[in-house]
């Protein structure tokens, strides 16, 4: 009788992951993105083919104007990039990171991955790598960015996120000096991103044999500390950092993080949340345990992680803080037929 019943669950657990595979999901109601990575799905193409071509979308679309050229001017006004692909099934990764003059970001990541034996590239050697495979150099301002960057010097560079240093600055522009007297900033009151300054797209897709692959691109924190020329070289946030941004595992699923990620990297949710379903629990349980593990430390951080199965169970948990009740994502399966809009309660 018992293994009947055992029989019975694994049985309907297969047929419902057959029913709800292939699957893509994605932060935010970027439905392009999602649109895009399932017609590549539906032409055949490959886990990785959709998660790239669904990023690239973002891209082309400066979504939010938080992932793609044009958005998040660092302190300088340069708009620069971060992207990683990952494939679940041979768990390689590539990344890049601070990655200027080149739009294409998540592209230039499977690059990184398809043609080097690294899993980063970071700053003017990104940029060089990528126009030495053929990628287009091109100026990622707009007058968007700019109009952003003016305002920001207008109003004495704030938001702004050094801390202890001189002048202060939380009134004032640099340059800047460590503080003689070093008062420790609280890191929970000072600048953190929030829903208004942040953006990244992360999507996971499993295809219907389960193969997995995960891949997130953004822009990054807008405002975010550079070095200054002749160094170039600017905060790196989650979004390229595998397990950070997102994780691919194709024996148990993915996940994808967005927010805060000077704070989400330190915790690494993607990865977690893959482990976590791996132990067999339930994706949005995963995904808010994840960030409970956050939250413990930094109550206030702003961010949201998406995660997904290959039984083609999904779900997505966010850190309720003012102006952030609610976290929309996006999904499509067969059993969706379309991309679909989801939205979760914060916690
Ligand atoms: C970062 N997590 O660079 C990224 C940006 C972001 O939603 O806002 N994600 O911190």
């Amino acid at each position: 009788m018992h293994y009947l019943h055992v029989f019975a669950l694994s049985l309907s657990a297969s047929l419902f992951a057959e029913a709800s595979l292939p699957l893509v999901i994605n932060t935010w109601p970027f439905q392009d993105a999602t649109a895009a990575a399932w017609s590549a799905l539906q032409r055949g193409e490959s886990v990785l083919d959709a998660v790239e071509t669904g990023c690239a979308t973002c891209e082309r679309e400066q979504c939010d104007g938080s992932v793609g050229y044009g958005g998040s001017p660092d302190e300088t006004g340069e708009t620069t990039l971060d992207a990683m692909i990952m494939n679940g099934d041979s768990m390689e990764v590539g990344a890049v990171a601070d990655l200027r003059r080149v739009k294409n970001a998540i592209s230039v990541a499977r690059a990184v991955m398809e043609h080097t034996t690294h899993t980063l590239l970071v700053g003017e050697m990104a940029s060089v790598f990528a126009q030495n495979m053929g990628f287009k150099a091109e100026d990622l301002t707009t007058n968007t960015s700019k109009s952003i960057f003016a305002k920001w010097l207008g109003q004495n560079c704030q938001p702004n996120f050094r801390k202890n240093v001189s002048p202060d600055p939380r009134t004032s522009c640099g340059p800047y000096k460590p503080s003689v007297e070093v008062k420790r900033m609280d890191e929970q009151n000072h600048t953190r991103l929030d829903v208004h300054s942040h953006d990244t797209i992360g999507m996971v897709v499993i295809g219907r044999n389960r193969s997995v692959a995960a891949g997130t691109s953004t822009n990054g924190a807008r405002h975010k500390v550079p070095g200054y020329k002749p160094i170039l070289t600017v905060r790196v946030g989650d979004s390229p950092i595998a397990g950070a941004g997102s994780y691919a595992d194709s024996t148990v699923g993915g996940a994808a993080a967005t927010g805060d990620g000077d704070v989400m990297m330190r915790f690494l949710p993607s990865f977690l949340a893959v482990e976590l379903m791996r132990r067999g629990i339930d994706p949005a349980s995963a995904c808010k345990a994840a960030l409970t593990r956050i939250k413990t430390y930094y109550p206030g951080f702003f961010g949201a992680v998406i995660c997904a199965n290959i039984q083609g169970e999904y779900g997505a948990a966010c850190n309720r803080v003012p102006g952030f009740s609610q976290f929309s994502y996006m999904v499509s399966t067969p059993l969706t037929n379309n991309p679909l809009l989801k939205k979760v309660d914060c916690f």
